[in-house]
């Protein structure tokens, strides 16, 4: 009974959790590289510069001008979110060590198309929020019938 109710506590939790994720890229100060130097992300994720304590001033620009973590600094926390529409390639340099190697790419690859399966033709459009709410209500008669079979 009581690991029925936990399970349908942390089901809403699983369906927001497949959403945007974070990828991290910092600095290795030992050879004046990015780590990692080359990410693959989907559209709707997020890269964060994060570095700090760095003996040596480093920034991330675009090659592109998407992105600009700013002025070489010892310590950058900057996240550069990358939308639908934003899928391609993106090569990116440290401008004070660009001549030594210090440049990386990010890969943005298109998000999934959206699932169409479960809306049969003749099905009215349904609203993001009728959506939201027909979704929870499933997930509220499958607690139910989960519930009440572990009483
Ligand atoms: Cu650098």
């Amino acid at each position: 009974m009581r690991r029925a109710l936990v399970l349908c506590l942390m089901l809403p939790l699983f369906c927001v959790s497949a959403a945007a994720e974070t990828v991290i890229i910092s600095v290795d100060s030992t050879n004046l590289r990015f780590t990692p130097s080359e990410v693959t992300i989907t559209e709707g994720d997020e890269v964060r510069f994060f570095w700090s304590g760095q003996a040596l001033p480093h920034n991330a620009v675009a090659k592109d001008g998407f992105f600009d973590t700013g002025e070489p600094e010892r310590a950058v926390d900057h996240t550069v979110e990358f939308p639908v529409g934003t899928n391609g390639t993106y090569d990116f340099v440290c401008e004070p060590h660009e001549s030594v190697g210090m440049v990386g790419t990010i890969t943005v690859e298109p998000a999934p198309p959206v699932e169409v399966e479960e809306a049969p033709p003749e099905a009215p459009v349904e609203t993001p929020l009728n959506a939201g709410a027909s979704m929870m209500l499933g997930l509220l008669l499958a607690c139910a019938a989960l519930v009440r079979r572990e009483a």
